[in-house]
This record gives C-alpha cells, structure tokens and sequence, in this order.
C-alpha cells in the first residue's frame, strides 16, 4: 500500500495498515496492556490491523470493541505515522481520538483495559515514539511521523506537527 504524507512530500510503501484509538474521559485516558501481537507486553492504545476492503474508522470501531467492549463514535483523525523496521517490515497507522463511547472497559483476549491520568501516561512502558506524538495529539495537535525502529529501539524520527 502507497502512502503519502502532507508534510514529507514523497511516497512510501507499507506492508500493513493498522489504527489507534485513544479515548478521553474527564482527565483521564483508556490504555491497555497487549497481551499479544506486535508490541506485546507494551502499554498502547487499543486498535490492531485494518482488515481487506475496511476503512481506517470501521477498523478502529472494530477493534475497540473487539479488545475492551466499548463502542466508539464521533473519531477525530488525530495522527498518521509511518513505522519502518530493520527487518524489512513496515506499519502505516492512523491514530483517532474520541470522548465518545458506550459499555465499560472490560479485558479480553488481546488486551487488558485501565483508566490513566493524562498527567501520568507512563510513556517508559510504552513504544518509544509515543512519548514525541501522544502529548501533541492529546493537547488538540495534528501530527504526521516517520520512524525507523530495530525492534523496540527507535533509531531515528521525523515529525511534524500540523502540517
Ligand atoms: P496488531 O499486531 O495488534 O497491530 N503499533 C504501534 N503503536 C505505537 N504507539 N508505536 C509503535 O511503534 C507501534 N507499532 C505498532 C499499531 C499492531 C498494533 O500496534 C500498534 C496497532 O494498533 C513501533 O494487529
């Protein structure tokens, strides 16, 4: 799949496509503990695989609902990231944020649920580009970011905001 960035002006190749959700309530954020996939054992946000022939915003509705029994609406397209590993592998994500949703977060299978102060993410658990894009996306910022990573370590970025 071809991907191109507002702010890098050129086209890049991905191998998958995948979302984020983060939702907000009050002060607080939804995060999950991911038991299994990539980034297993890492705190995140839910979300996973855009599957054939799904939009970005019907795959970050089904996999909310699929890892922690909540249903969103109302999605702001708040990121587009680019993730390139050494390995040759490579993730386009699309990150959406929304203060809408129904049910009570409940853990499955892939993830287990809680409810985080946004003052206190705890970004040491997390991927390491978290920490350049999630304060911007949560402070009402658009972000668009490449990143090159062999395998948990992040070897460069490039970021832009609003572009
Ligand atoms: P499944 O394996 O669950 O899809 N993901 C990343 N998220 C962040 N914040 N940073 C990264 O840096 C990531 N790489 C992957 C996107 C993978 C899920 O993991 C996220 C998807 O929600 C490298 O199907």
């Amino acid at each position: 799949m071809l991907f191109k960035t507002n702010s890098f002006k050129q086209y890049y190749q991905f191998k998958d496509l995948a979302v984020l959700v983060f939702i907000i309530k009050d002060q607080q954020i939804l995060l999950i503990n991911k038991l299994r996939g990539l980034g297993k054992g890492k705190i995140n946000g839910p979300g996973g695989k855009v599957e054939p022939h799904e939009s970005f915003e019907q795959a970050a509705i089904r996999e909310t609902l699929e890892e922690v029994h909540l249903s969103v609406t109302n999605l702001q397209e708040s990121a587009k990231l680019g993730f390139f590993f050494k390995d040759g592998y490579s993730l386009y994500v699309r990150v959406f944020i929304t203060t809408n949703f129904t049910g009570t977060a409940q853990a499955s299978p892939e993830a287990i649920p809680f409810w985080q102060e946004i003052q206190t993410i705890p970004y040491d658990a997390m991927w390491q580009d978290d920490v350049l894009w999630l304060p911007e996306i949560l402070a009402g910022n658009f972000v668009e970011g490449l990143f090159w990573f062999q395998e948990d370590n992040m070897l460069s970025h490039q970021i832009s905001i609003n572009p």
